[in-house]
């Protein structure tokens, strides 16, 4: 069996900082050798991105602009991507954002507008992503999005972001239905609570953390390096029979009742 990714080109989207999880995906599959394509919010974010991915050795990495909330931004990015590098062969979507007003209290107060932002951002971008990348994965692909347990089942203070990871889960499987005979696979990857700036500023995070490490089966959290390693089996052909699965990189938190 062959590991490397060497001659592969992947898509990575969600890079804030170095603790992004996507910064994660990234550094796995730059060590498995293949060649990366980030995308960035606005050019805000443009500098940062490309500092830190001037530390990957020998990366020659491209860059683009995508606010997955604009439909045109998204084709743009795409019709651009195939024009620069012709196939792609897999996709990391990492993207979430809910009012912070939404993640806290009661899930009953969210507003129509906070709960139409959350989904368009976290749940519907998959769905438009999928849709603008797939045609590039003419040597078959694979797409890879993350998701939360609070999608399952009811997380204190997750509230709206729980209902859209539960529209992105079953998103992911319908998506993974329609594009397999297009030889290209979806499946979700479900963190355990990792400390990065979208969990910045959110109350009670240290007890959620403190909890994994006292219940959880392994007794600890999770790292963006293991997220990173679980992506890279999905992105890669080990896992060329696996499409419509959510895998739970979670030190088994997950299975307790
Ligand atoms: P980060 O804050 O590092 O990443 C969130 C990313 O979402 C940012 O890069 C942000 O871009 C991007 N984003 C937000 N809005 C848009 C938009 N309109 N268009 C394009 N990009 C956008 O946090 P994480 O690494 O924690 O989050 C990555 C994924 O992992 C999310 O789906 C999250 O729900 C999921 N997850 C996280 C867990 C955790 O404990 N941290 C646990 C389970 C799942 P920018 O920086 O440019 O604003
Ligand atoms: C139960 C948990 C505790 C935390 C509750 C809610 C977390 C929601 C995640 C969501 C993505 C956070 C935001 O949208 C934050 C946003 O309102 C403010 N932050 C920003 O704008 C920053 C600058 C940018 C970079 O962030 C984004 N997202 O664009 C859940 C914990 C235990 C697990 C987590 C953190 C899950 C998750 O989905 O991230």
């Amino acid at each position: 069996m062959n590991f490397s990714l060497e001659g592969r080109t992947y898509v990575v989207m969600g890079v804030a900082n170095k603790r992004s999880i996507a910064w994660g995906v990234a550094r796995s599959l730059h060590e498995a050798g293949a060649r990366l394509i980030f995308t960035y919010l606005n050019d805000r974010f443009e500098k940062p991105i490309k500092d830190l991915a001037a530390t990957l050795e020998g990366q020659d990495a491209l860059f683009y602009e995508c606010d997955v909330t604009n439909d045109q931004a998204v084709s743009d990015t795409f019709a651009q991507i195939k024009e620069d590098v012709g196939t792609i062969h897999g996709l990391a979507h990492c993207i979430a954002f809910a009012n912070k007003e939404d993640l806290q209290g009661e899930f009953v107060d969210t507003s129509r507008d906070g709960f139409l932002l959350a989904h368009n951002i976290s749940a519907y971008s998959l769905v438009a992503v999928s849709k603008a990348a797939a045609p590039l994965m003419t040597d078959g692909g694979s797409i890879v999005t993350l998701t939360y347990l609070g999608g399952e089942r009811v997380v204190k203070n997750y509230n709206v972001m729980g209902v859209a990871k539960a529209s992105l889960d079953a998103s992911m499987k319908y998506l993974a239905n329609d594009l397999g005979k297009h030889g290209v696979r979806v499946n979700a990857i479900s963190a355990g609570p990792i400390r990065t700036l979208s969990a910045k500023g959110i109350g009670d995070f240290n007890s959620v953390l403190k909890k994994i490490e006292e219940e959880a089966p392994l007794r600890r959290t999770i790292t963006q390096e293991e997220v990173g390693d679980s992506a890279y089996y999905l992105l890669s052909n080990l896992s060329r029979g696996v499409t419509g699965e959510i895998i739970h990189v979670d030190a088994g938190y997950n299975i307790l009742g």
